[in-house]
């Protein structure tokens, strides 16, 4: 397992509290917050509450929190009254895909249609 927490990492200050979010669900090995520069009507960061650099890391030492992160993206969804319409679950993974926030974190857009996008 990763350290638990990283002194200088953002979103392990908003796991302690040091940093406020607006927390949409808690579970013992997750956490989910509103993106406070929201994309879309929703817009909700799923993260662990240890610290990963990313979600390859996250996947490959702890595959259990990584398929957290997807159910608990589901429950938010369905909290949201977006399950039915449809939702997009996006992980920036490195710099060049424009990862800013190096913590794993998996971000629930919805409540509007997309474009047909990248992929
Ligand atoms: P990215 O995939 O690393 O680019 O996403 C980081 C996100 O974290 C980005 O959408 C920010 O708006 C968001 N965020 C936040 O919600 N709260 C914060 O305190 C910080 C960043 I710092």
């Amino acid at each position: 397992m990763a350290d638990l927490r990283e002194p200088d990492c953002l979103f392990c200050k908003i796991v302690d509290g040091t940093i406020p979010a607006t927390v949409v669900r808690e579970t013992e090995l997750t956490l989910a917050f509103r993106d406070i520069h929201p994309q879309a009507p929703t817009h909700v960061l799923v993260i662990p509450k240890a610290h990963y650099p990313n979600a390859a890391t996250l996947a490959a030492a702890d595959p259990r929190t990584a398929a957290a992160l997807l159910t608990d993206a589901a429950a938010v969804a369905a909290d949201e009254q977006i399950a039915e319409t449809g939702y997009r679950l996006v992980f920036n993974t490195g710099k060049a895909a424009g990862q800013t926030v190096f913590h794993a974190h998996v971000h629930l857009l919805g409540g509007e249609p997309f474009h047909e996008g990248l992929v």
